[in-house]
This record gives structure tokens, sequence and C-alpha cells, in this order.
């Protein structure tokens, strides 16, 4: 069975890539990645200037998924962009994703700017749902202001655009959300972030130093919440625009489970990071063979084919 798929009329060879923030804050991962079974990459979300991010320790792996919080730290838009310039001529039949955001509505805008004057052909992903940077809420819970940003960007930005989103946890927010993205010609949704602030405690003590432990979690413990999000917005977008599943994919059949619930592409980071990008080939494998069993030849013959009871 093939596990091809696209994005944006962008051909990739495998549907599973790294989820942004794991595996892809320096040209070394980038690269690693790029030379695995994955179809494609995204990078570690760029600001305008590099930053250091919050003190560690920051990032814990725990069993049932992880908690973070990095605070954005990356090499800053230049080292990125300059790497994917370099890379669009040296493998220009693939396509890869650079994620951005900035510290504020007009350093996003800069950002973007940057990225639309320049050569650059991939797909670029615009983090809307960063948990942890202090002080700095959630752009996507906002609905007002994500609609503001949207329109603003969209007034000079015409290369293929989406969006990553913060997990909603209600109905009306799932038609709110899916209502606003539909009046913009945004060519993907990637469905979940991290769910933001938790807390997880051991020997009476948090697992990571920023914000008192407080972390954005990934893993097994959010699949539900992942799967969710994919086929709410699945059902109420506009079918111009397509969905990255991402979220508590551990094995062939939770990436089975989001592409039946809707998804176009499916990332992976928790268990990149626990595993490495060895994860790749292995989760192909676990989903082809699931395929094999049930007669399905490539990935449209189940995409969004969620059954229902009654
Ligand atoms: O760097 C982070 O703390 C971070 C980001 Br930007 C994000 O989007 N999601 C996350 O879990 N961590």
């Amino acid at each position: 069975p093939s596990t091809q798929t696209q994005i944006a009329g962008f051909q990739f060879n495998n549907c599973l890539m790294n989820a942004a923030g794991v595996a892809c804050m320096t040209i070394a991962e980038l690269e690693e990645v790029k030379n695995s079974a994955a179809g494609s990459f995204v990078t570690k979300t760029a600001t305008l200037e590099p930053r250091a991010g919050n003190p560690e320790p920051r990032y814990r792996d725990v069993p049932l998924g992880s908690i973070n919080s990095m605070g954005l730290p990356n090499q800053g838009l230049a080292y990125y962009l300059n790497y994917l310039l370099d890379l669009q001529n040296r493998e220009p039949e693939r396509t890869f994703f650079l994620s951005l955001v900035g510290m504020s509505p007009d350093e996003t805008h800069t950002i973007l700017r940057q990225v639309q004057e320049s050569g650059f052909t991939g797909l670029t992903e615009l983090n809307l749902s960063c948990p942890n940077v202090p002080g700095k809420p959630q752009i996507a819970y906002d609905f007002e202001t994500t609609e503001k940003l949207l329109g603003e960007v969209f007034a000079y930005f015409s290369k293929p655009l989406g969006v990553k989103l913060p997990p909603y946890f209600d109905i009306v927010h799932f038609d709110q959300a899916a209502a606003i993205f539909n009046k913009f010609p945004i060519k993907f949704v990637n469905c979940v972030n991290s769910i933001g602030n938790g807390l997880y405690v051991e020997d009476e003590t948090v697992a990571i130093r920023p914000k008192n432990g407080f972390g954005g979690i990934g893993g097994e413990y959010i699949k539900p919440t992942a799967l969710a999000n994919v086929h709410a917005f699945y059902q109420r977008l506009n079918p111009a625009i397509q969905i990255i599943g991402t979220g508590g994919v551990l094995t062939g059949r939770d990436a089975f489970e989001h592409i039946l619930c809707g998804a176009s592409m499916v990332q992976v980071g928790t268990t990149l990071h626990k595993e490495g990008v060895s994860a790749f080939a292995r989760i192909t494998e676990e989903l082809q063979a699931i395929m094999a069993e049930k007669g399905y030849e490539t990935l449209e013959d189940f995409r969004g084919k969620l059954k229902y009871l009654g």
C-alpha cells in the first residue's frame, strides 16, 4: 500500500513527518528527519530574532507522553529560511514546511513579508498556538485577534499558508473557529498543538522549571483530543482547506485513526522525541500493514471515512 499524500498540490512520498518543536531546531536535526522515512519536515517555530527560550529543565518525557515549556527557543527566521532556500535547490522535487510566528502581530507581519519577498517555494505554517511564552496568550484562543491577524496577513501574503491550532474543547468553539478559517484562503489547519498548561507531579515536585511546572502536554494523553479536533475541522472546513493531524501518534494505528478522521498528513512529536527518527519507518510499516489487511491501497480509500453509530 502507498502512504503518499499531497498538501496544497505538493506531493509527499509519505504522510508522516515531525511535529514542529521536535527534532527541528538545528540544520543537523532537520537533515536527520529529511533523510529518514519521513515525507517532509517542519522547522522549529521561527521568530524574527534568535531566542534562548525558558530555563531548563523545560522538556520531560513521562510514561504517557511529555510536558514542555520550551518558551520558543529557536535560531531566528534567517537561519531556517536560508537553509530552506539552499535545500530547495539541492532537492527541488521535495517540499518542506517553515513554521513561524512573531512575538507581536507587527513582528509576525515582518516575518511573513520577508518570507513573501524571499524565493521560498515551500509551505508556511503560522503557529497560532504556542502555550509557553509567559504573559502571551495562545493566539487562536482569541477569535477576534485571530480573525484580525489573518485579515491583515492575506492582504500581502500569497504563498501557501496553513495555521497550527491549539486543541479546542467545546462544540461552539469548533463552529466559531471553523467559520473564521473558512473566510480565508488557508491551505491547511494543523490540529493540534500540545494541550496547554498541564502539570506533571512526581515526588511532590513539578517536572519542569518554567512557570512553576505548567507546560504543554503531548503524547498518549492527547490522542482523543487530537482526533476530535481533526474530525471537527474536517466536518466544518471548506474542502479546499486540508487537515494535518498531530497528537498522540505512537503507532501505525494512531496514524490510521488520524487519517480516518480526515488528516491528509500526520505529524509525530513526543514519540519522535522518545524514539528518534527510526519511528518514521516503524510507524509507516505499521500503517501499511493495517492498510494491507483492510484492502486499502491509498490513503484516499479511507481518509475522512470515520463511521458513526446509527
Ligand atoms: O517552544 C515552545 O514552548 C512550544 C511552542 Br512554540 C509550541 O507551539 N508548542 C509547544 O508545546 N511548545
